[in-house]
């Protein structure tokens, strides 16, 4: 080998382990911890904003997800990512109504029952969500809300007084409030376990979207979805602020410009995903169809007890996401 061939490698090799040197000090990874499972459209939506901050920011910031709750659980996902223990993640924003009943703002049953009215209900209470989320260290980068909620038995439901004594499976407040005024007995379990909770007899009943229904096979155990269409609660993708702070201002606009679009495909997606499911419960041998009308009629005096309840909780604030609402419908 010449001398100049040998300079000229050995410039070389310094440039690249150069560049490596550069590519390790500045990547980051971040985990990002899910409580639905990885086929669910939330997942899917999560992933391919993974990929679209880990591509757009050249792999500075590379997103790793983790559903299923395998990270952390769905109750303890917030926590995580506020305490810096996981500097992303994504969790259900009704099921911080313990903490504050504002979070359940997309749970106040038949307020909104369809995806336009839901979409205007984010609208009005986005500001409110992203100061609370702020006052708790986190900064908000997108939602999107599941299809609207059902409900699911192992029997023939015509009336409130056929869901007496019934276990019902709840995923927030408002759920477990609701087995309350309905007469059946609320116990709280993460989706990513309810076909065991089902097959074993653990529950017998829940409110849920289809999409939670097809993809947790409950047609294994339950027999009945009546579409009810009782709200569409919202999933929300947090990040640390310190985390975010630190980030700079080039890949905070590709992080941003990734949750726009994960917003939109979500949407999108939750839409498609809505009768998709009907027809695969249905496919697993589900009797799919309305509930009756003696049922909606019970449902909704609930319903009006419940508004009035959360109204009455969450204060100032939630009229204020009332009136907004209200204002934009
Ligand atoms: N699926 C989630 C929340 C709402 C929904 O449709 C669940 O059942 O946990």
């Amino acid at each position: 080998m010449s001398k100049l061939r040998l300079k000229s490698g050995l410039i070389a090799s310094i440039a690249v382990s150069g560049i490596c040197l550069a590519g390790t000090v500045q990547a980051e990874k971040w985990d990002m911890p899910m409580a639905y499972s990885a086929t669910n459209f939330h997942s899917q939506t999560g992933a391919q904003f993974a990929q679209c901050v880990t591509t757009g920011t050249a792999g500075d910031i590379e997103i790793v997800t983790h559903p299923s709750g395998s990270l952390f659980k769905g109750g303890d996902i917030k926590r995580a990512i506020q305490t810096g223990q996981a500097p992303i993640g994504e969790r259900l924003m009704s099921g911080h109504q313990n903490e504050n009943a504002v979070f359940g703002f997309d749970s106040v049953p038949f307020l909104a029952t369809s995806f336009d009215d839901s979409a205007k209900l984010y609208a009005a209470a986005k500001p409110t969500m992203e100061k609370l989320l702020d006052e708790q260290n986190l900064v908000l980068l997108y939602a999107v809300a599941w299809p609207p909620q059902g409900l699911y038995f192992k029997k023939e439901v015509n009336s409130v007084a056929d869901m007496k004594g019934v276990k019902f499976r709840s995923y927030n407040n408002a759920t477990a409030r609701l087995a309350e005024l309905t007469g059946m007995l609320p116990v709280s379990i993460e989706a990513a376990e309810i076909s065991q909770a089902f097959a074993t007899g653990v529950a017998e009943s829940m409110v849920s979207s289809g999409a939670t229904g097809y993809d947790r096979k409950v047609w294994e155990s339950l027999t009945h979805f009546y579409e009810v269409d009782a709200w569409l609660p919202y999933n929300y993708v947090m990040v640390n602020k310190d985390v975010w702070n630190d980030t700079s201002d080039a890949n905070k606009a590709v992080i941003r410009g990734c949750a726009a679009v994960a917003e939109y495909a979500g949407e999108w997606r939750s839409k498609e995903y809505t009768g998709f499911t009907m027809a695969g419960l249905a496919a697993g041998g589900m009797q799919v169809g309305p509930a009756g009308d003696v049922l909606v009629s019970e449902l909704k005096a609930i319903g009006e007890t419940m508004t009035a309840e959360w109204l009455d909780a969450a204060g100032e604030d939630g009229k204020a996401i009332l009136e907004a609402f209200n204002a934009s419908k």
